[in-house]
Protein backbone atom coordinates (compact mmCIF):
# COMPACT_ATOMS: atom_id res chain seq x y z
CA UNK A 1 0.00 0.00 0.00
CA UNK A 2 2.98 2.60 0.92
CA UNK A 3 4.62 1.37 -2.14
CA UNK A 4 1.68 2.07 -4.31
CA UNK A 5 0.51 5.28 -2.98
CA UNK A 6 3.96 6.50 -3.35
CA UNK A 7 4.24 5.81 -6.84
CA UNK A 8 1.20 7.35 -7.33
CA UNK A 9 1.73 10.06 -6.15
CA UNK A 10 5.22 10.81 -7.58
CA UNK A 11 3.48 9.39 -11.27
CA UNK A 12 0.82 12.28 -10.53
CA UNK A 13 2.90 15.06 -9.43
CA UNK A 14 4.78 14.57 -12.86
CA UNK A 15 1.29 15.50 -15.17
CA UNK A 16 -0.77 17.39 -12.64
CA UNK A 17 -0.92 20.35 -10.21
CA UNK A 18 -1.12 18.19 -7.00
CA UNK A 19 -2.55 21.44 -5.54
CA UNK A 20 -5.61 21.42 -7.73
CA UNK A 21 -8.82 19.27 -7.82
CA UNK A 22 -11.50 19.61 -9.94
CA UNK A 23 -15.21 20.51 -8.83
CA UNK A 24 -17.59 18.70 -10.74
CA UNK A 25 -21.51 19.24 -10.36
CA UNK A 26 -24.06 16.87 -11.08
CA UNK A 27 -27.56 16.97 -11.71
CA UNK A 28 -30.45 14.27 -12.70
CA UNK A 29 -31.99 15.96 -15.54
CA UNK A 30 -34.61 12.99 -16.30
CA UNK A 31 -34.90 10.70 -13.30
CA UNK A 32 -35.91 6.82 -12.83
CA UNK A 33 -37.73 4.62 -15.07
CA UNK A 34 -35.35 3.17 -16.96
CA UNK A 35 -35.40 0.16 -19.12
CA UNK A 36 -31.93 -1.24 -18.40
CA UNK A 37 -31.58 -3.81 -15.68
CA UNK A 38 -28.28 -2.54 -14.14
CA UNK A 39 -28.08 -4.40 -10.57
CA UNK A 40 -27.15 -1.44 -8.55
CA UNK A 41 -28.87 1.36 -9.72
CA UNK A 42 -31.88 2.74 -7.82
CA UNK A 43 -33.28 4.19 -11.79
CA UNK A 44 -34.15 0.64 -12.94
CA UNK A 45 -37.88 -0.02 -13.87
CA UNK A 46 -36.81 -3.50 -12.84
CA UNK A 47 -36.14 -2.46 -8.97
CA UNK A 48 -39.71 -2.07 -8.28
CA UNK A 49 -39.05 -2.08 -4.32
CA UNK A 50 -37.12 1.12 -4.55
CA UNK A 51 -38.29 4.04 -3.40
CA UNK A 52 -37.91 7.17 -6.07
CA UNK A 53 -40.45 9.09 -7.52
CA UNK A 54 -39.98 8.86 -11.41
CA UNK A 55 -39.28 12.37 -12.77
CA UNK A 56 -39.95 13.84 -16.58
CA UNK A 57 -36.74 16.29 -18.62
CA UNK A 58 -36.46 18.99 -16.89
CA UNK A 59 -36.79 22.39 -18.44
CA UNK A 60 -33.79 23.74 -20.37
CA UNK A 61 -34.16 27.19 -18.43
CA UNK A 62 -34.23 25.75 -14.81
CA UNK A 63 -31.05 23.27 -15.55
CA UNK A 64 -29.01 26.49 -16.20
CA UNK A 65 -30.11 28.42 -13.66
CA UNK A 66 -28.72 25.09 -11.58
CA UNK A 67 -25.94 25.36 -13.35
CA UNK A 68 -25.31 28.95 -12.87
CA UNK A 69 -25.42 28.49 -8.77
CA UNK A 70 -23.19 25.49 -9.20
CA UNK A 71 -20.80 27.64 -10.82
CA UNK A 72 -20.88 30.64 -7.95
CA UNK A 73 -20.44 27.33 -5.65
CA UNK A 74 -17.58 27.12 -7.28
CA UNK A 75 -18.01 24.30 -9.43
CA UNK A 76 -16.01 23.77 -12.98
CA UNK A 77 -17.88 21.50 -14.64
CA UNK A 78 -21.39 20.41 -14.76
CA UNK A 79 -22.39 16.89 -15.53
CA UNK A 80 -25.62 16.57 -16.33
CA UNK A 81 -27.59 12.31 -16.46
CA UNK A 82 -30.83 11.20 -18.39
CA UNK A 83 -31.88 7.56 -17.24
CA UNK A 84 -32.18 6.91 -20.58
CA UNK A 85 -31.18 3.33 -21.82
CA UNK A 86 -30.57 5.74 -25.36
CA UNK A 87 -30.73 8.84 -27.01
CA UNK A 88 -33.53 9.23 -29.16
CA UNK A 89 -34.23 12.02 -31.83
CA UNK A 90 -36.87 14.86 -31.10
CA UNK A 91 -37.86 17.11 -28.33
CA UNK A 92 -36.10 15.63 -25.24
CA UNK A 93 -32.99 15.30 -27.26
CA UNK A 94 -32.92 18.84 -28.83
CA UNK A 95 -33.66 20.08 -24.96
CA UNK A 96 -30.93 18.31 -23.62
CA UNK A 97 -28.58 20.25 -26.56
CA UNK A 98 -29.93 23.61 -25.16
CA UNK A 99 -29.13 22.68 -21.94
CA UNK A 100 -25.16 21.60 -23.07
CA UNK A 101 -25.06 25.41 -24.92
CA UNK A 102 -26.70 27.10 -21.54
CA UNK A 103 -23.91 25.38 -19.81
CA UNK A 104 -20.66 26.10 -22.01
CA UNK A 105 -22.46 29.85 -22.27
CA UNK A 106 -21.61 30.32 -18.82
CA UNK A 107 -18.49 29.21 -19.14
CA UNK A 108 -18.39 25.65 -17.29
CA UNK A 109 -17.40 22.36 -19.18
CA UNK A 110 -20.65 20.65 -19.94
CA UNK A 111 -20.75 16.46 -19.71
CA UNK A 112 -23.84 14.41 -20.40
CA UNK A 113 -24.56 10.61 -19.84
CA UNK A 114 -27.72 9.69 -21.54
CA UNK A 115 -26.93 6.02 -22.25
CA UNK A 116 -26.21 4.98 -25.91
CA UNK A 117 -25.99 6.81 -28.71
CA UNK A 118 -25.49 6.85 -32.58
CA UNK A 119 -22.70 9.22 -34.62
CA UNK A 120 -25.27 11.98 -36.12
CA UNK A 121 -26.37 12.43 -32.09
CA UNK A 122 -22.71 12.62 -30.99
CA UNK A 123 -22.39 14.64 -33.98
CA UNK A 124 -25.34 17.80 -32.70
CA UNK A 125 -23.75 16.98 -28.85
CA UNK A 126 -19.97 18.26 -29.82
CA UNK A 127 -21.82 21.16 -32.17
CA UNK A 128 -23.33 22.11 -28.91
CA UNK A 129 -19.80 22.45 -27.63
CA UNK A 130 -20.20 18.92 -25.62
CA UNK A 131 -17.11 18.70 -23.46
CA UNK A 132 -17.25 15.36 -22.41
CA UNK A 133 -19.87 12.32 -22.65
CA UNK A 134 -20.25 10.23 -19.46
CA UNK A 135 -20.35 6.38 -20.14
CA UNK A 136 -18.81 3.92 -17.53
CA UNK A 137 -17.78 0.71 -18.48
CA UNK A 138 -18.84 -0.44 -14.77
CA UNK A 139 -16.34 -3.60 -14.54
CA UNK A 140 -14.61 -6.07 -16.16
CA UNK A 141 -15.85 -8.05 -19.45
CA UNK A 142 -15.70 -11.16 -17.22
CA UNK A 143 -17.93 -9.70 -14.30
CA UNK A 144 -20.22 -7.42 -16.46
CA UNK A 145 -23.26 -10.40 -17.15
CA UNK A 146 -23.75 -10.63 -12.97
CA UNK A 147 -24.74 -6.66 -13.35
CA UNK A 148 -26.12 -6.10 -16.51
CA UNK A 149 -27.86 -8.14 -19.33
CA UNK A 150 -29.82 -5.61 -21.12
CA UNK A 151 -26.93 -4.42 -22.84
CA UNK A 152 -23.46 -5.72 -23.67
CA UNK A 153 -20.01 -4.65 -22.70
CA UNK A 154 -19.76 -4.20 -26.73
CA UNK A 155 -22.74 -2.13 -27.00
CA UNK A 156 -20.53 -0.18 -24.57
CA UNK A 157 -17.58 0.14 -26.27
CA UNK A 158 -19.04 1.11 -29.45
CA UNK A 159 -20.71 4.05 -27.66
CA UNK A 160 -17.29 5.46 -26.59
CA UNK A 161 -16.48 4.59 -29.87
CA UNK A 162 -18.58 7.00 -31.30
CA UNK A 163 -18.51 9.41 -29.00
CA UNK A 164 -14.62 9.82 -29.65
CA UNK A 165 -15.33 9.54 -33.43
CA UNK A 166 -16.47 13.49 -32.78
CA UNK A 167 -13.93 14.82 -31.08
CA UNK A 168 -15.49 14.63 -27.68
CA UNK A 169 -13.78 13.78 -24.54
CA UNK A 170 -14.54 10.85 -22.83
CA UNK A 171 -15.75 10.06 -19.10
CA UNK A 172 -15.47 6.33 -18.55
CA UNK A 173 -14.69 4.64 -15.38
CA UNK A 174 -16.42 2.39 -13.09
CA UNK A 175 -17.64 0.69 -9.75
CA UNK A 176 -16.45 -0.82 -6.69
CA UNK A 177 -18.20 -2.63 -4.37
CA UNK A 178 -20.55 -4.95 -6.44
CA UNK A 179 -18.93 -8.10 -5.14
CA UNK A 180 -15.84 -8.17 -8.13
CA UNK A 181 -12.48 -9.87 -7.32
CA UNK A 182 -9.32 -7.38 -7.30
CA UNK A 183 -8.50 -9.26 -10.57
CA UNK A 184 -11.99 -7.88 -11.83
CA UNK A 185 -11.19 -4.69 -10.72
CA UNK A 186 -7.48 -4.81 -12.31
CA UNK A 187 -9.44 -6.21 -15.66
CA UNK A 188 -11.62 -3.04 -15.89
CA UNK A 189 -9.01 -0.89 -15.52
CA UNK A 190 -6.84 -2.65 -18.18
CA UNK A 191 -9.25 -1.95 -20.10
CA UNK A 192 -9.41 1.52 -19.96
CA UNK A 193 -5.68 1.73 -20.14
CA UNK A 194 -6.10 0.01 -23.43
CA UNK A 195 -7.80 2.93 -24.96
CA UNK A 196 -5.54 4.98 -26.78
CA UNK A 197 -5.63 7.53 -25.97
CA UNK A 198 -6.95 6.86 -22.43
CA UNK A 199 -10.30 8.62 -21.42
CA UNK A 200 -9.80 12.15 -20.62
CA UNK A 201 -11.26 11.48 -16.75
CA UNK A 202 -11.74 8.24 -15.25
CA UNK A 203 -14.38 8.36 -12.32
CA UNK A 204 -13.84 5.78 -9.49
CA UNK A 205 -17.52 5.21 -8.16
CA UNK A 206 -17.56 2.95 -4.65
CA UNK A 207 -21.12 1.50 -4.50
CA UNK A 208 -23.88 3.37 -2.90
CA UNK A 209 -26.15 0.85 -1.62
CA UNK A 210 -29.83 2.00 -2.31
CA UNK A 211 -32.49 -0.01 -0.71
CA UNK A 212 -34.86 -2.05 -3.51
CA UNK A 213 -31.83 -2.86 -5.51
CA UNK A 214 -30.50 -6.61 -5.80
CA UNK A 215 -27.32 -4.91 -4.54
CA UNK A 216 -28.89 -3.61 -1.59
CA UNK A 217 -27.09 -5.54 0.90
CA UNK A 218 -23.46 -5.68 -0.30
CA UNK A 219 -20.99 -4.34 2.23
CA UNK A 220 -19.59 -0.81 1.98
CA UNK A 221 -16.61 -0.55 0.36
CA UNK A 222 -13.34 -0.39 2.50
CA UNK A 223 -12.32 3.05 2.13
CA UNK A 224 -8.23 1.15 1.73
CA UNK A 225 -9.59 -0.37 -1.21
CA UNK A 226 -10.90 3.13 -2.91
CA UNK A 227 -7.51 4.52 -2.29
CA UNK A 228 -5.68 1.18 -4.08
CA UNK A 229 -8.34 1.62 -6.85
CA UNK A 230 -7.80 5.39 -7.32
CA UNK A 231 -3.51 4.69 -7.21
CA UNK A 232 -3.54 1.80 -9.53
CA UNK A 233 -5.99 3.82 -12.16
CA UNK A 234 -3.49 6.97 -11.94
CA UNK A 235 -0.23 4.72 -12.67
CA UNK A 236 -1.56 3.04 -15.67
CA UNK A 237 -3.46 6.23 -16.89
CA UNK A 238 -0.87 9.26 -15.67
CA UNK A 239 -2.88 11.83 -17.77
CA UNK A 240 -6.52 11.39 -17.00
CA UNK A 241 -8.55 13.41 -14.35
CA UNK A 242 -9.13 10.61 -11.78
CA UNK A 243 -12.54 11.56 -10.12
CA UNK A 244 -13.77 10.34 -7.10
CA UNK A 245 -17.53 10.25 -7.63
CA UNK A 246 -20.12 8.05 -5.85
CA UNK A 247 -19.60 6.64 -2.36
CA UNK A 248 -17.50 9.57 -1.00
CA UNK A 249 -20.27 10.48 1.68
CA UNK A 250 -19.17 7.47 3.49
CA UNK A 251 -14.87 8.60 3.61
CA UNK A 252 -14.13 10.74 5.98
CA UNK A 253 -11.61 13.55 5.34
CA UNK A 254 -8.75 11.89 5.97
CA UNK A 255 -8.91 8.49 3.53
CA UNK A 256 -10.32 11.30 1.15
CA UNK A 257 -6.88 13.01 1.09
CA UNK A 258 -5.33 9.94 1.08
CA UNK A 259 -7.55 9.57 -2.34
CA UNK A 260 -6.15 13.20 -3.24
CA UNK A 261 -2.43 12.02 -2.24
CA UNK A 262 -2.75 8.71 -4.45
CA UNK A 263 -4.15 10.86 -7.84
CA UNK A 264 -7.51 11.35 -7.66
CA UNK A 265 -7.78 15.38 -8.72
CA UNK A 266 -11.65 15.40 -8.82
CA UNK A 267 -14.76 14.73 -7.04
CA UNK A 268 -18.29 15.70 -7.30
CA UNK A 269 -19.11 18.56 -5.50
CA UNK A 270 -22.72 19.43 -4.29
CA UNK A 271 -24.94 17.75 -1.72
CA UNK A 272 -26.56 15.28 -4.26
CA UNK A 273 -25.02 13.31 -7.20
CA UNK A 274 -28.19 11.87 -9.60
CA UNK A 275 -30.52 10.48 -6.65
CA UNK A 276 -28.10 9.60 -3.51
CA UNK A 277 -26.71 12.33 -0.99
CA UNK A 278 -23.49 12.90 -1.86
CA UNK A 279 -20.68 14.60 0.46
CA UNK A 280 -22.62 17.83 1.47
CA UNK A 281 -20.66 21.36 0.44
CA UNK A 282 -20.26 22.26 4.26
CA UNK A 283 -18.39 19.34 4.35
CA UNK A 284 -16.56 19.65 2.08
CA UNK A 285 -15.66 23.57 3.22
CA UNK A 286 -13.88 21.41 6.04
CA UNK A 287 -11.86 19.23 3.50
CA UNK A 288 -11.05 22.15 0.90
CA UNK A 289 -9.82 24.51 3.89
CA UNK A 290 -7.54 21.01 5.40
CA UNK A 291 -6.00 20.88 1.68
CA UNK A 292 -5.68 24.34 0.97
CA UNK A 293 -7.72 25.03 -1.96
CA UNK A 294 -10.11 27.74 -1.69
CA UNK A 295 -13.65 27.38 -2.09
CA UNK A 296 -13.73 29.70 -5.20
CA UNK A 297 -13.87 29.13 -8.92
CA UNK A 298 -10.48 27.08 -9.93
CA UNK A 299 -8.15 29.25 -7.73
CA UNK A 300 -5.68 26.71 -6.25
CA UNK A 301 -3.88 28.24 -3.24
CA UNK A 302 -0.63 26.13 -2.07
CA UNK A 303 -1.40 25.63 2.00
CA UNK A 304 0.71 27.99 4.26
N1 LIG B 1 -28.36 5.82 -18.07
C1 LIG B 1 -27.06 6.23 -18.43
C2 LIG B 1 -26.08 5.10 -18.47
O1 LIG B 1 -26.13 4.21 -17.63
O2 LIG B 1 -25.23 5.12 -19.36
C3 LIG B 1 -26.53 7.35 -17.54
C4 LIG B 1 -26.81 7.42 -16.06
S1 LIG B 1 -26.09 6.13 -15.02
C5 LIG B 1 -26.92 6.42 -13.50
C6 LIG B 1 -24.41 6.64 -14.80
C7 LIG B 1 -23.49 5.79 -13.94
O3 LIG B 1 -23.77 5.99 -12.56
C8 LIG B 1 -23.53 4.30 -14.08
O4 LIG B 1 -22.83 3.83 -15.20
C9 LIG B 1 -22.87 3.83 -12.80
O5 LIG B 1 -21.48 3.66 -12.99
C10 LIG B 1 -23.15 4.97 -11.82
N2 LIG B 1 -24.04 4.54 -10.72
C11 LIG B 1 -25.37 4.39 -10.78
N3 LIG B 1 -25.88 3.96 -9.59
C12 LIG B 1 -24.82 3.82 -8.75
C13 LIG B 1 -24.69 3.40 -7.40
N4 LIG B 1 -25.75 3.01 -6.69
N5 LIG B 1 -23.46 3.40 -6.85
C14 LIG B 1 -22.38 3.79 -7.58
N6 LIG B 1 -22.44 4.19 -8.87
C15 LIG B 1 -23.64 4.20 -9.46
C1 LIG C 1 -20.38 8.41 -12.54
O1 LIG C 1 -19.45 7.63 -12.80
N1 LIG C 1 -20.92 8.55 -11.35
C2 LIG C 1 -22.03 9.50 -11.37
C3 LIG C 1 -21.94 10.04 -12.83
N2 LIG C 1 -20.96 9.20 -13.43
C4 LIG C 1 -23.15 10.16 -13.64
C5 LIG C 1 -23.31 8.90 -10.97
C6 LIG C 1 -23.29 8.31 -9.55
C7 LIG C 1 -24.66 7.88 -9.20
C8 LIG C 1 -24.78 7.36 -7.79
C9 LIG C 1 -26.15 6.88 -7.48
C10 LIG C 1 -27.22 7.94 -7.53
O2 LIG C 1 -27.05 9.04 -6.95
O3 LIG C 1 -28.27 7.68 -8.13
FE1 LIG D 1 -30.52 3.03 -16.55
FE2 LIG D 1 -28.10 4.12 -16.42
FE3 LIG D 1 -29.35 3.23 -14.18
FE4 LIG D 1 -28.46 1.45 -15.94
S1 LIG D 1 -27.21 2.91 -14.77
S2 LIG D 1 -30.49 1.45 -14.97
S3 LIG D 1 -28.78 2.55 -17.86
S4 LIG D 1 -29.99 4.94 -15.48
Amino acid sequence: MLELVGRANAVHRQHHDPNKVQKASLLSIKTGGCPENCAYCPQSAHHREVDLTRDRLMEPAKVIAMAETAKAAGAERFCMGAAWRQVRDGKEFDAVLEMVEGVRALGMEACVTLGMLKPHQAERLAAAGLTAYNHNLDTSPEFYGQIITTRTYEDRLDTLATVRSFGIDLCCGGIIGMGESIRDRASMLHVLASMDPHPESVPINALVPVEGTPLANRPRVDPLALVRMVATARLVMPTSTVRLSAGRSALNREAQVLCLVAGANSVFYGDTLLTTPNAGIGEDAELFAAIGQQQRLGMSVPAP
